[in-house]
């Protein structure tokens, strides 16, 4: 039985991993941290909670952290704790970079130090590439990196940090270069859950206020989080450690979403949306494409879910859980 050690399983993409690795009969185990205020804490595991091993840690503390390495000396270890929030990286820039960048190298470190046999997967981000977009409109793995967001440059350095890890002490390292992934299971403060929630909102209550938003004329390269967790599993499986642009290849803009969101409730969301500039960013990326071809030829991976798919899914979750 191999296994598995998972920090960021209580978030969105951490319990579909753990999910996913659980049916391909691994062992599984994840740090969440302590909290205050305990409900909620766990509840994307709640399902599946008796078979995944939990304890407390956290990236920033490196004794917890060895201490989960040494124990279990696990055979993959996924690194998936991050202040993940692009936006609210430029309200806590400093934070965002301890946990995204020194718990991310804590991770490293740990690995190196105990348990060096371990392959190490880093949850490595489109933001990296920022600004810089190749003539034919896309990013891939040769794109330049030039973020503009204090959330991009901390995952630029865990990304050259783990690859510096991967040529100096020869560990097993591969980024996964994520486009945005959405599921029912996304934080709401999102732009996918925050306006499919809200259409919902006002469907079920007319009077309830607008919905208020920042940019809709950016344009995201969306995928399904179940899908990208299976792209997480296949790149460890790489007979060499190696970096893999994981994404759909369309674009939409948010206003898009809007639209399609408000109509497939009946509604039309001119009427009901409205642009608050609390909600733009100090720099915002306008244009993201992803080309995954690398991963398609080098592994055969491809997504399952349409866009369309994508939003119908949650749509559906949200307005059950309404009912
Ligand atoms: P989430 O925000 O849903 O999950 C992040 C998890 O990290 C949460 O469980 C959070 O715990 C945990 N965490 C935060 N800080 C620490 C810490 N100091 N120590 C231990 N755990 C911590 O993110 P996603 O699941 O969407 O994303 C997973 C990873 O992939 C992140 O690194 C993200 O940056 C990256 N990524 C995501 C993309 C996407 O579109 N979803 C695209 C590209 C990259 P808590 O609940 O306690 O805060
Ligand atoms: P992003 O995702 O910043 O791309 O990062 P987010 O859903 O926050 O924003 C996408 C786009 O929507 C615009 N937008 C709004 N966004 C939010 N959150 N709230 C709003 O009200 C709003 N109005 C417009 C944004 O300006 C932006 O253009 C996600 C995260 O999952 C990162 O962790 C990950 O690395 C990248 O995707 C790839």
């Amino acid at each position: 039985m191999k296994t598995a050690f998972i920090t960021g399983i209580a978030g969105q993409d951490g319990s579909y991993l753990a999910e996913y690795l659980l049916n391909l009969g691994y062992k599984v185990h994840g740090i969440i941290r302590r909290n205050s205020i305990t409900e909620h804490q766990r509840s994307r595991l709640e399902h599946i909670g008796k078979n995944v091993s939990l304890r407390y840690g956290d990236v920033l503390d490196v004794s917890t952290i060895d201490k989960a390495i040494k124990e279990i000396r696990p055979d993959e270890v996924y690194n998936l704790a991050a202040q993940s929030h692009v936006r609210i990286s430029y309200e806590i820039p400093q934070y965002t970079v301890q946990t995204n960048a020194i718990g991310a190298l804590n991770v490293f470190e740990s690995v190196r130090n105990f348990s060096p046999g371990s392959k190490i997967y880093q949850a490595s981000s489109s933001e990296m590439f920022g600004s810089s977009v190749d003539p034919d409109g896309m990013q891939r793995e040769s794109t330049p990196m030039h973020p503009v967001s204090p959330y991009g440059c901390s995952k630029v350095f865990a990304f050259n940090q783990l690859r510096n890890y991967r040529s100096a002490y020869s560990l097993f390292g591969s980024n996964g270069i994520l486009f945005n992934h959405e599921s029912p299971r996304r934080a709401s403060n999102f732009v996918t859950a925050k306006v499919i929630k809200n259409a919902i909102r006002i469907k079920c209550y007319p009077n309830s206020g607008p919905l208020e938003m920042g940019n809709l004329d950016s344009s995201r390269d969306w995928g399904h989080s179940s899908d990208y967790v299976r792209a997480m599993h296949l790149i460890l499986q790489h007979h060499t450690p190696d970096d893999f642009v994981v994404s759909t290849g369309e674009t939409r803009t948010v206003r898009d979403l809007c639209r399609i969101v408000f109509e497939l409730l009946g509604l039309n969301y001119e009427d009901h949306v409205v642009v608050n500039p609390k909600y733009f960013r100090p720099q915002e990326l306008p244009f993201l494409c992803g080309d995954c071809s690398k991963i398609k030829q080098a592994l055969g991976w491809k997504p399952d879910y349409s866009f369309e798919d994508l939003v119908q899914e949650m749509v559906k979750k949200y307005m059950d859980e309404m009912q």
